[in-house]
């Protein structure tokens, strides 16, 4: 055996990894869920209501997955390869078992294992929980990164939160969105591994104090701290049939020993009792996003949390290997920051390099600097992470010293490049000054970091030309573009396992690893055979999600009809009120008889509202009641149906985006960093209809301005408009416009409940509304009469759906993976034996 590198303590390896591996057959994973099932879980009967054939079915595909890890492991400890850590406050991963059995290779041996006891495995499948550890976006892009990272066989780990409560689940009460706790671990989470033998400290509170050591150097201590435990669970990441197992390692919380003992000795065991409850309140539950949720104590110390557990953890492995040798460590190790979230962990890696390991502050900025790279995710100015200068020193005071010597020794910098520019330091300082003294997330990112980068290309340009100018201008070198993908493995094979199959059999299945083969469908966009064929594999997409309307909201709508769709948060910048005055406007001329050139249309919008956005959430109630007016009007039953689709999450998206037609991205230009979304809808045949925003510019780049529908004021036209936008001459000159207004206005929508709609309607007249979604109004309902006319011309729309599934090959996170890779990583892949 090679010398031992290990990122475990030395100790003679189990035959696990040296005998033959678990056989890949039907008999065999049979043979171990029924050990599973009734030796470990003691089952008797199966009964299809119990967690427990869902848990036995995990088991035997965890124990494939086991062997392939400790390789994968064994060969990164071996090779001492430059790893990834990918910091991130959420990880949306959705459902694990279908793609564990996709990326192994094992689906149709699973499928007869089950069925030779009488289950069917997409049962199975059903009875497994979402993981929602995120919100949206943000989140699920992190777990399609982890997909794609293990399948092109990168070394990265994620470092995330194990939350006892995921996302809120949505109810819909009287129209209202409520929430319920998400509790997804009540029937334990099969695929993870608990390690109690990594588990780090971390400190929180207390005070510094400074002394010379015997060398005559300042040292720093931080003392008088709560200590908190960090408990890893990992999660196995398997790659698409290339053997590689990567990690998803996520923390809890726990008292430690010490603290609870001292707590008790200073004489109250209930105190201890209680401060045991604190400590594991730190990972109990998701921040929904929403600017009211800035602020929070609670969400710092999840941040700081995670980063100093994560940090810790890589000095930990670090120092098995090297000893206290950094002299190598910024070329092995770099830090992914998803967002500003993790941020803090510019400040605790110095100081876990000082504190810890003595390293001067000079090596130690030197090495933050080289291992950090920070992606910027949204350019909403109050999305912007600030956190109150008082509640760092309390929380944290060592990391504020820190902070405030980053900032001194960057103040210098600054004023050296441009001096005398008080107004540019004041920009840029990593505090901003004030009645109450906040420091900025974003600065103290970009700062520490060698690469900074946004999501998209228009949204990169956005932050050098905008919001991030001045750092571009002192560093141009560090900002980069990435675009977002999706990963094809989970967002069309696994999906949309129809037409996933029509496209494999007319072009090889290469694109499930090479998407840009999609292009491979270009020539057939024509072929009216071919056409044919791909309206068929989509129209029991469709009839299964108005199956699955049906029955979760009671609303029947036809599969021939037009999928016209949208979901994603709700948000006033992504203007589902936008998608409204358009359904109200479409209901208006059905009721005027002037709707028979309408293609029968359902529109379909889901999403959730942060609980404490109050705006969001009235959106949310408009679109139900709008949606019950027009769905007990007889005469709209066969042209038009409006649907609010509850709960959307992560499985809700599996099924809806190979069923939707039109994908609606509609956001005001500027103000969506990238969507993500609207690459799974283009990726499975639907078209979009969208502004300049985003990733759409892109998209429609790729597909060609003929298949895709755009309207909307640009970025620079929406910033002409703000100081001169009046939306009520705009609404007055509209009649159509006008006439949705006065319709809403009236009260037609919310007869018994009299003014429930006031503040939304009053924002859309509103000369400072941010979004001008007036502004928009005309250029959308002409865009959706053009989307009308072509949904009329079958085989036109259906070679505009072939042409965009084939031109989503730039939008895979293979793509994007290997962009940061090739720019900011510089990883080589694990070269497995
Ligand atoms: C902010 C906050 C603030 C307070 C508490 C919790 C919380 C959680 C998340 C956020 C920021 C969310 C930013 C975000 O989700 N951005 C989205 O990122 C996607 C992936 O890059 C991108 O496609 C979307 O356009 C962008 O909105």
């Amino acid at each position: 055996m090679s010398a031992k590198k290990d990122m475990e303590p030395a100790g003679s390896e189990i035959e696990l990894l040296q005998g033959p591996a678990l056989p890949m057959t039907a008999d065999a994973i049979l043979q171990d869920f029924t050990h599973y099932f009734g030796r470990m879980l003691g089952r008797r009967t199966i009964q299809t209501q119990t967690p427990f054939l869902y848990q036995s079915v995990v088991f035997a595909v965890r124990d494939r997955l086991m062997e392939r890890w400790g390789k994968t492991r064994n060969v990164l400890q071996r090779d001492d390869q430059r790893r990834v850590c990918y910091l991130s406050l959420e990880f949306l991963m959705g459902r694990l078992l279908r793609n564990a059995l996709l990326n192994l290779d094992i689906e149709k041996e699973t499928d007869e294992a089950l069925s030779r006891i009488g289950l069917q495995l997409e049962d199975i499948y059903d009875r497994e929980y979402d993981a929602g550890l995120g919100n949206g976006g943000l989140g699920r892009l992190a777990a399609c990164f982890l997909d794609s990272c293990a399948t092109l066989a990168l070394p990265v780990t994620g470092y995330g939160i194990r939350y006892q409560y995921g996302m809120f689940h949505q109810r819909i009460e009287d129209g209202y969105q409520v929430e319920e706790p998400d509790v997804w671990l009540r029937a334990g989470f099969p695929w993870e591994i608990e390690r109690l033998d990594f588990a780090q400290t971390v400190h929180f509170g207390g005070r510094t104090v400074a002394h010379k050591d015997d060398k005559g150097r300042m040292q720093y201590e931080w003392i008088d701290t709560h200590a908190v435990l960090a408990i890893p669970f990992d999660v196995p990441i398997p790659g698409y049939r290339n053997e590689v197992v990567n990690t998803l390692r996520l923390w809890s919380a726990s008292a430690t020993n010490e603290f609870d003992l001292t707590e008790f000795n200073a004489g109250s065991y209930v105190d201890a009792v209680a401060a045991k409850n604190a400590a594991e309140n730190i990972t109990m539950v998701l921040y929904p996003n929403a600017a009211t949720e800035n602020g929070q104590e609670l969400r710092l110390r999840q941040q700081y949390f995670l980063a100093s557990a994560s940090l810790q953890d890589t000095l930990r492995i670090w120092t098995l290997d090297h000893g206290e040798d950094f002299s190598e460590f910024a070329a092995k190790n770099c830090f992914q920051l998803n967002d500003t979230h993790p941020a803090v962990a510019v400040a605790e890696l110095m100081r876990l390099l000082i504190d810890r390991h003595n390293l001067g502050w000079d090596d130690a900025w030197e090495i933050t600097q080289r291992t950090m790279a920070y992606t910027n995710h949204t350019l909403l100015p109050e999305a912007l992470e600030q956190w109150p200068v008082a509640m760092f020193r309390n929380l944290l005071p060592r990391l504020l010293d820190i902070i405030y010597e980053i900032n001194a020794r960057f103040i210098q910098e600054v004023s050296q490049a441009w001096p005398g520019d008080t107004d540019r330091l004041a920009r840029m300082s990593l505090i901003a000054e004030g009645s109450e003294p906040m420091i900025r997330m974003a600065h103290l990112a970009i700062v520490g970091s060698y690469s900074v980068n946004g999501v998209a290309a228009l949204h990169s340009e956005l932050l050098v030309k905008g919001l991030f100018r001045d750092f571009a201008e002192l560093w141009p070198q560090k900002f980069n573009n990435k675009t977002n993908g999706v990963t094809q493995r989970r967002w069309l094979a696994a999906c949309n396992p129809g037409l996933a199959a029509l496209i494999s059999a007319r072009i090889g299945d290469g694109w499930v690893t090479e998407l840009t083969e999609l292009a491979g469908l270009a020539p057939l966009a024509d072929d009216a055979e071919f056409q044919a064929q791909w309206r068929a594999a989509r129209l029991p997409n469709k009839e299964r999600l108005a199956q699955k309307i049906a029955k979760k909201t009671g609303v029947a709508i036809d599969a021939t009809m037009l999928f016209d769709v949208q979901v994603k948060r709700i948000h006033e910048y992504k203007r589902q009120l936008l998608n409204l005055l358009h359904a109200v406007h479409l209901y208006d001329r059905i009721r005027r008889g002037d709707g028979d050139d309408l293609v029968p249309r359902a529109i379909i919008i889901g999403g959730k509202a942060a609980p404490g956005y109050v705006m969001a959430k009235g959106i949310i109630k408009c679109i139900n009641n709008v949606a019950r007016v027009i769905n007990s009007d007889p005469s709209m039953s066969d042209k038009l149906r409006l649907v609010f689709y509850p709960d959307y999450n992560v499985t809700a998206m599996e099924l809806i985006c190979p069923a939707a037609d039109l994908s609606e991205q509609i956001s005001t230009a500027g103000k969506e960093a990238s969507g993500t979304g609207n690459m799974k809808f283009m990726m499975n045949g639907a078209i979009t209809i969208g502004t300049l925003d985003g990733a759409n510019v892109e998209i429609r780049e790729a597909v060609g301005a003929d298949n895709f529908f755009l309207f909307g004021n640009t970025v620079d036209e929406i910033e002409a408009l703000r100081g001169q936008y009046d939306p009520g001459s705009i609404i007055e000159n509209d009649v159509d416009f006008k006439r949705v207004m006065t319709l809403i206005e009236s009260g037609h929508f919310n007869r018994f409940e009299p003014h429930i709609f006031d503040d939304m309607v009053r924002s859309i007249r509103e000369p400072s509304d941010a979004w001008m979604t007036a502004a928009d109004f005309r250029s959308f309902v002409d865009a959706q009469a053009a989307v009308n006319d072509a949904y009329k011309d079958v085989a036109g729309w259906t070679r505009m759906s072939i042409l965009n599934s084939a031109a989503s090959g730039r939008f895979s996170t293979d793509r994007t993976m290997r962009d940061y890779n090739r720019d900011i990583w510089r990883l080589d892949p694990i070269a497995l034996d």
